[in-house]
């Protein structure tokens, strides 16, 4: 269990937490027993080979006002110095545990793709939540027909295009993992563990070049050592349970 104690971002200890960033020892994702919005930053972690855990709320309604937004994924990073700083907002996670495990390409330009597509694919899974997942359940059946017919092919088709550029290899850029293959891997496993996934996974698993992403990600070796293990398999479980009936896990 994490004390947490992050309503406030420390205003007096800049230097010293930097120092934290730039040399870390260990680190702890704090989110829900799930993937969702947890599930590329613990991918990183799991890649980078480091001293990490996965760490769940014990109580989230009264520890929610110690996080700065009431909201997760929070990323504690100890550093060599002895303090540990708090992260926010899964894109600064997922941005800074990339920038460590050099999965932003090889200079600014690459890494700048790289954060488009990451983006990008961020963005179809927010639109999904938006549109589906927290939608009134009368309305979920149009919203997935907008959704399937317009926000997703939309996504799909653009992102074949850079895949294609690449030459339809498994990564978006050269012949390496990046975080925009690692994100887009996630929001297809988001979509393959919704109550809504076979109208979904229908459309995605027609893309040769998604699904070439999709095995490539989850046949890397640091991959498949940390998916194949009892925690990955726990946090796949508790999505689809999660998204089965998400307001009864709100309420
Ligand atoms: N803008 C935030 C959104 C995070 C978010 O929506 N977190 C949800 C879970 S995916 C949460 O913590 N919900 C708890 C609550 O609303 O009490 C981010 O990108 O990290």
């Amino acid at each position: 269990m994490v004390q947490i104690d992050a309503g406030h971002f420390s205003r007096d200890a800049s230097v010293e937490l930097s120092e934290t960033l730039a040399k870390p020892v260990s680190y702890k994702l704090m989110y829900f027993p799930m993937l969702s919005n947890g599930a590329t930053g613990r991918d990183l972690l799991a890649y980078g080979g480091v001293e990490w855990s996965s760490v769940a709320p014990a109580d989230w309604k009264s520890e929610k006002n110690q996080t700065p937004f009431h909201l997760m994924p929070l990323l504690f990073v100890t550093g060599e110095n002895g303090k540990t700083a708090t992260l926010a907002e899964t894109v600064v996670i997922e941005h800074y545990l990339a920038k460590k495990f050099g999965l932003l390409g090889s200079n600014e330009y690459e890494e700048s793709i790289i954060k488009s597509l990451h983006s990008s694919s961020a963005a179809v899974q927010n639109a999904f939540a938006g549109a589906v997942t927290w939608n009134a359940p009368e309305a979920k059946a149009g919203a997935l027909g907008f959704f399937t017919t317009a926000t997703l092919p939309t996504w799909i088709a653009t992102h074949e295009r850079h895949l294609n550029d690449n030459g339809n290899n498994g990564h978006y850029l050269g012949d390496k993992l990046s975080l925009a293959d690692i994100r887009t891997a996630n929001a297809i496993e988001h979509f393959a563990t919704q109550p809504e996934s076979a109208a979904l996974m229908a459309i995605i698993n027609k893309s040769v070049p998604l699904t070439k992403l999709r095995d490539t990600v989850a046949k890397h070796p640091k991959m498949v050592q940390w998916r194949s293990g009892a925690e990955y398999k726990g946090f796949y479980e508790g999505n689809i349970a999660f998204f089965a009936n998400p307001f009864a896990f709100m309420t």
